[in-house]
């Protein structure tokens, strides 16, 4: 079965790592959120893409993101400086920001540069940055606009957040396959990632929304909220700032015509009725994706709802 998933960072790297092992990751084809990549002291960091790679490889760090087990000693050389050092590069996570900026250099996409990091960590999964293009997310607060990491890393998510923009969206393409993925897949999938700065970036790229409303591919989301608390980042404080319901019917909302099937935790099955009642197909599962076996069983669980429907 030819699988898309629609990707932000850790969440849907965990979901990805477990269909990895559950089918063929052959089969398989991320589509990554760039709006949180930044420029780091000139090298082009992109946090999602190598949140994918690193959890596929099963190499990622303790919090989900960088290196498992990585030093800082460059960063606490930047910081004894006098450097900008609020963003926590690793010392071997450094590695994967020059090669991809050093290739990004001589004229190769960020694609090209990210199957070359995908290849080098022994990747079967095709992993596609939606964009090829520049397209930063910018949260909206009430202390003025913030680049995504500005307003995440630097200022602890903690500014009142009223929006969020994409402002170079207009001017981006989605990445050759990107278009392809979507419409000749068999499943559609939305990883459980976050819907205003990992799921609506995608969208906001010419042509992707429209390619998921009209793919013949079944569509499943899978709620990043469980028990009416974001399983990881700020998903739940922002539909809070900006007047949703904190639950797994909340996120249904915000997909209701773009998905054919809600899948929400077992423990929020309750809210099934109320989710069929938008006008979509809802299923319940484990969406625990604890460890390696609980990664697996999400996954499992998911492929078979995906075969039922
Ligand atoms: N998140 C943090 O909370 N603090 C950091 O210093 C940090 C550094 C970092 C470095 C590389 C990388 O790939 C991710 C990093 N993240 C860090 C995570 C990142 O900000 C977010 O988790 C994603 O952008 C959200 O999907």
């Amino acid at each position: 079965m030819r699988l898309t998933v629609l990707a932000g960072g850790i969440g849907a790297a965990r979901l990805l790592a477990g269909l990895a092992t559950v089918t063929d990751p052959a089969q398989i084809t991320a589509i990554c959120n760039v709006g949180d990549d930044l420029e780091w002291h000139g090298l082009h960091v992109s946090p999602d893409i190598d949140s994918v790679i690193y959890t596929l490889a099963g190499l990622e760090g303790e919090f989900g993101w960088g290196l498992r087990g990585d030093t800082h000693a460059t960063l606490e050389a930047l910081r004894d400086l006098g450097g900008d050092a609020w963003f926590g590069i690793g010392d071997q996570d450094l590695a994967t920001h020059l090669f991809r900026t050093a290739r990004l250099r001589v004229g190769m996409t960020l694609a090209e540069a990210t199957a070359d990091l995908a290849r080098a960590r022994g990747i079967e999964v095709t992993v596609l940055p939606v964009s090829n293009d520049p397209h930063p997310t910018i949260v909206q607060t009430a202390d003025g606009d913030l680049p995504f990491q500005t307003y995440f890393v630097q200022r602890r998510a903690a500014d009142a957040v009223t929006g969020f923009t994409f402002p170079n969206a207009s001017n981006t393409r989605p990445t050759p396959g990107v278009i392809e993925a979507i419409e000749d897949c068999d499943a559609l999938v939305f990883a459980p990632s976050n819907p205003f700065v990992s799921i609506d970036p995608l969208f906001a790229v010419p042509g992707v929304r429209d390619a998921v409303l009209r793919t013949q591919a079944r569509r499943f989301a899978v709620s990043p909220i469980v028990g009416g608390a974001a399983i990881k980042g700020p998903a739940a404080d922002m539909m809070r700032a900006l007047g949703h319901d904190v639950s797994a019917l909340g996120i249904a909302r915000l997909y209701a015509g773009l998905i054919d099937c809600f899948v929400v935790d077992n423990v929020d099955a309750d809210c099934v009725p109320a989710v069929q009642a938008l006008g979509m197909d809802a299923a319940a599962c484990d969406t625990m994706m604890t460890g390696d076996d609980g990664r697996a069983r999400v996954a499992t669980a998911l492929l078979e709802i995906i075969e039922r429907e």
